[in-house]
């Protein structure tokens, strides 16, 4: 189980980084070298997942799981990013925003199916904050993220994410976004509850990565930096590990 060896390893100290991959800017080829790379750099976890639907997610999550032991989980943007041909899904309630469809609409529309792909499935509270700049999943989720300095408000809601039964809390500045969340924002949310935090969106240096663990993330998500540059993966994992 995914979601227990994720709490395992929390509890032994350890601090994970998940890879997301977003399937539409890869070809065949060049997804293969990045699960080689995620491989080879002892990723903890792969999130797969994006805003449109330009490639096959069905045969990307194929191609990643016949070549890694690493999780795959599922980070659908929309329920037609969902495939069974992955190991687990995130299967996200964006509790920072109002739009009913991601808190539950589409969650209902897609249960049968998902309980029928044998997927687990992790229930995370996806919270959405200001990152800099307006971001993909801001305009494709048609909610407004909390602004970067309402820490309390952050707080309040992760609470009662953990409160509804939610298992995991997703702290997101967005894919690309030019500041990642801030070290008070996560070090307050961390204090508040009592299941793993996962963080990403604009993390991009090895500094960073140290602010966000520091502040209390218990799982670093990187995108955009490692499709710029591949190459400093194996650091930020090591960094990452070493924290
Ligand atoms: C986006 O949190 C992830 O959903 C990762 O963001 O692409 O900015 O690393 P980046």
């Amino acid at each position: 189980m995914i979601y227990n060896d994720i709490l395992k390893k929390i509890k032994n100290g350890k601090k994970l980084f998940a890879l997301l991959v977003d399937p539409d800017n890869h070809s065949e080829k060049s997804l293969l070298k990045v699960v080689n790379n995620a491989n080879d750099s002892h990723v903890d976890l792969i999130l797969i997942g994006g805003s449109l639907l330009n490639n096959h997610i069905d045969h990307s999550a194929t191609l990643i799981k016949n070549n890694t032991k690493i999780p795959l989980l599922l980070f659908p943007g929309s329920p037609l990013q969902i495939t069974p041909n992955a190991d687990g899904i995130l299967l996200l309630s964006l509790i920072s925003g109002r739009n009913p469809d991601l808190l539950i609409g589409n969650h209902v529309i897609a249960s049968a199916y998902i309980k029928r792909s044998g997927l687990e499935v992790l229930p995370t509270g996806y919270v959405l904050v200001e990152g800099g700049k307006s971001t993909s999943v801001e305009y494709m989720s048609n909610t407004r993220p909390i602004p970067a300095e309402k820490t309390d408000i952050a707080i309040a809601t992760a609470m009662a994410g953990e409160m509804l039964g939610l298992k995991l809390i997703y702290l997101e500045a967005g894919s690309g976004a030019k500041n990642h969340i801030t070290f008070d924002l996560i070090s307050g949310v961390k204090k508040n509850i009592n299941i793993p935090l996962i963080v990403g969106g604009g993390i991009k240096t090895e500094n960073d990565i140290e602010q966000t663990v520091k502040a209390g993330a218990d799982i670093v998500v990187i995108g955009t930096a490692i499709e710029q540059n591949p190459k400093i993966l194996k650091k930020l994992v090591q960094i990452t590990h070493s924290l």
